[in-house]
């Protein structure tokens, strides 16, 4: 082991993914990798709180892990695994359930957005949705969390319930911090720029596919939606404007006050042309080496195998400290 600190983060495989999740999280983890003991999982347990076909559940699973490695996670540097791999994952979500409230949970804003989306099937896997993350995070003593500004809500539970398990017994689980960019933690939704894009947005044209064609990329970016003001400012009152210079900063680094700049004086359908070639230039090159790893199976395989090998390692050294805390009867 290194004295690197650990950050821990998963991407549900319950779609494609967009561009919100590439630069509101794998982005962010590329540059980490670096300097962090990485571990990245595709967090399938997760998935199946909202009704899936096992096939495409299977398909979905194979092309996260595709996408994570194609946008340069590094199999030699991080772990890259598969969360149902590592059954350690349920058994501590089980204990954790146990220091966590009804009240709390049916407070996050997750589990309400998604029960009003599926009435007729609010299962506790929904309700218990962020339990199972808090366990995620809490069995690798994770430092920091780099998601986007959605999951902020989920992170302060896990604190919460890290905490309150250490209070009850003793020192045990690393308290995490989350990590939220500053720009691109929210990227917004191309047809209506106040809510977040979102996979799972009735309307196609609202969000960026990672695997979406370049042609695609352009009529979507076309056809979003911006305002009648008709100048260029980067400004809360002109929402889709400022998702179209957020994603050119977050994409190539410059700052905000630069790239609005350059569009003194120009009207909306340059800085969205602009923007789709920056989005293209930047997913291309990922798509097609996402296509390529998902024709390669075996590799695929091997990196997730040896992915859950190490994280069980970690994993159940932590699950045998928690459970021993609890007072469950070693079986040797
Ligand atoms: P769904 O839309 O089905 O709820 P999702 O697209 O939000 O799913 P998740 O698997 O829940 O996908 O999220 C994976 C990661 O991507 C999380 O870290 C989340 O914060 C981040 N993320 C998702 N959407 C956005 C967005 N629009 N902007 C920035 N980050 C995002
Ligand atoms: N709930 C997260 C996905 C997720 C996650 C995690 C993120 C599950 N377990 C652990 C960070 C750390 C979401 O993005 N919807």
């Amino acid at each position: 082991m290194t004295d690197k600190k650990t950050i821990f983060s998963g991407i549900q495989p319950s779609g494609a993914l967009t561009l919100g999740n590439y630069l509101g999280a794998i982005k962010n983890w590329t540059s980490m990798q670096e300097d962090y003991q990485s571990i990245f999982c595709v967090v399938d347990l997760h998935a199946i709180t909202v009704p899936k076909e096992p096939k495409d559940l299977r398909k979905n699973t194979l092309e996260v892990l595709a996408n994570y490695i194609a946008a340069g996670l590094d199999p030699d540097k991080a772990i890259l695994f598969v969360q149902s791999h590592v059954p350690a994952h349920a058994e501590l979500a089980w204990v954790l359930d146990c220091f966590a409230y009804f009240g709390e949970l049916s407070r996050m804003t997750q589990f309400k957005d998604k029960s009003q989306k599926q009435v007729g099937n609010i299962n506790a896997g929904l309700f218990n949705y962020p339990v199972l993350m808090a366990a995620d995070i809490l069995l690798y003593n994770t430092d920091l969390v780099p998601v986007g500004e959605d999951q902020r809500q989920h992170l302060e539970l896990a604190r919460d319930i890290a905490q309150r398990f250490n209070n009850r017994f003793s020192p045990t689980f690393a308290v995490p911090e989350p990590y939220i960019s500053k720009i691109g933690a929210k990227v917004m939704s191309l047809q209506d720029p106040t809510s977040k894009m979102s996979k799972s947005d009735d309307n196609q044209n609202s969000y960026i596919l990672l695997s979406d064609d370049d042609d695609t990329i352009r009529r979507k970016f076309k056809r979003a939606v911006t305002d009648s003001i008709g100048v260029v400012n980067y400004s809360e009152d002109q929402p889709g404007v400022k998702n179209m210079i957020d994603m050119m900063a977050k994409i190539s680094g410059r700052s905000v006050e630069s790239i609005t700049e350059d569009y003194l004086g120009q009207g909306y359908a340059k800085l969205k042309e602009d923007t789709a070639e920056v989005v293209i230039q930047e997913i291309a090159p990922i798509r097609e080496e996402a296509t390529r790893l998902l024709q390669d199976k075996k590799y695929l395989e091997t990196i997730y195998q040896k992915g859950a090998d190490r994280a069980e390692a970690i994993a159940m050294k932590m699950l045998r400290k928690v459970y021993k805390k609890v007072g469950f009867v070693p079986r040797r």
